[in-house]
């Protein structure tokens, strides 16, 4: 039987619950430990003259002064999960303690148990964002998803073919500053869930985006802002995207996601475990060293080929689930 919250977020394809996570207790700690991450790469590339001063400087100054540095790949530091392409021993990725932590946040668990059931595992397919305001972005970031805009997607349609087809998965979207139209909320459109899975292309740097997104453009948007403390959910089908930051100040979130237990994670090799059962033998990972241990285990799979996770994108048959056929 469907519960109220399953109810509404099946129907609409997007909810906002409210005052779930504390700041000080579930949040902060996450942005600690990006600024320990900054504190290392001021060490390792800021001017050794520099270095000193630059490590006084606030979250954002720090930031902000180690994106001029031309590290490689640097939103990849941020970001909990293996780089997409190119996985390399070295590969770095931003997999702490405090991440864990949220991943298992009983309050969180206790909102998607309200959607999956009692099974539930913890998805691969999730990211930590830091966005600084557009327009101190370089040009080739500002329709990068992880930096800048998102493009009009479907997050089932990032799951290889098995996972477009068998996963249950719900979204599950964390911000960590206040998230406003003016520093680039996602937005949606309601109920546009219900026409399913949609034919999809490569877009920017390969990113999976919506085939004919900018026939979305046109119509009526809703605006996910949330405050601190709030999580927003989308349903797998949900179509979305972020809008700019055009604000002066950062814009930080985390999009984690679960699914149903014993279905496919649809990014096999990458971490796949229970979070909650009713059999207590199936949670096996317990801590975040056994976590991070399934991130280095599935990283050997991973540098033996080209990309860690890119899939066939869902292309239907006869363009009858191209958007431009359904509106
Ligand atoms: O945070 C964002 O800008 C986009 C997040 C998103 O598209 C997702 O979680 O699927």
């Amino acid at each position: 039987m469907q519960n109220s919250l399953q109810k509404k977020l099946y129907e609409q394809g997007f909810l906002k619950v409210k005052n779930v996570l504390n700041f000080k207790r579930d949040l902060k700690p996450i942005l600690n430990d990006m600024e320990f991450v900054m504190d290392c790469l001021v060490q390792k590339y800021a001017k050794k003259k520099d270095i000193k001063e630059v490590l006084k400087y606030d979250f954002k100054k720090k930031y902000s002064y180690i994106s001029k540095l031309n590290i490689h790949d640097l939103d990849q530091y941020f970001n909990t999960r293996l780089p997409r392409d190119h996985v390399k021993k070295e590969s770095d990725y931003f997999a702490t303690q405090s991440l864990w932590n949220l991943i298992n946040n009983i309050k969180v668990l206790n909102v998607v148990e309200k959607i999956l059931g009692k099974e539930i595992m913890s998805n691969p397919v999730q990211n930590t964002r830091i966005k600084q305001p557009e327009k101190k972005l370089p040009k080739g970031s500002i329709h990068d998803g992880l930096s800048g805009r998102t493009p009009w997607h479907q997050d089932a349609a990032v799951l290889n073919p098995r996972g477009q087809k068998l996963t249950d998965m719900v979204t599950v979207w964390i911000p960590f500053t206040k998230t406003t139209i003016k520093n680039g909320c996602m937005i949606t459109v309601k109920k546009i869930n219900k026409m399913g899975l949609l034919n999809h292309v490569s877009g920017y740097r390969g990113q999976v985006e919506l085939k004919n997104s900018e026939l979305l453009d046109n119509m009526q948007h809703v605006y996910l802002e949330a405050n601190i403390g709030d999580i927003i959910l989308l349903h797998k089908h949900s179509i979305h995207c972020s809008l700019p930051n055009r604000s002066d100040d950062f814009r930080i979130s985390a999009d984690l996601r679960y699914n149903i237990a014993g279905q496919p994670s649809g990014r096999e090799p990458l971490p796949n475990f229970y979070v909650r059962s009713k059999n207590k033998k199936n949670l096996k990972i317990k801590n975040f060293k056994q976590w991070l241990a399934l991130w280095e285990k599935a990283k050997e799979k991973c540098i033996q080929r080209k990309y860690a996770f890119k899939y066939p994108l869902p292309t239907f048959k006869n363009n009858k689930k191209d958007l431009s056929k359904l509106v």
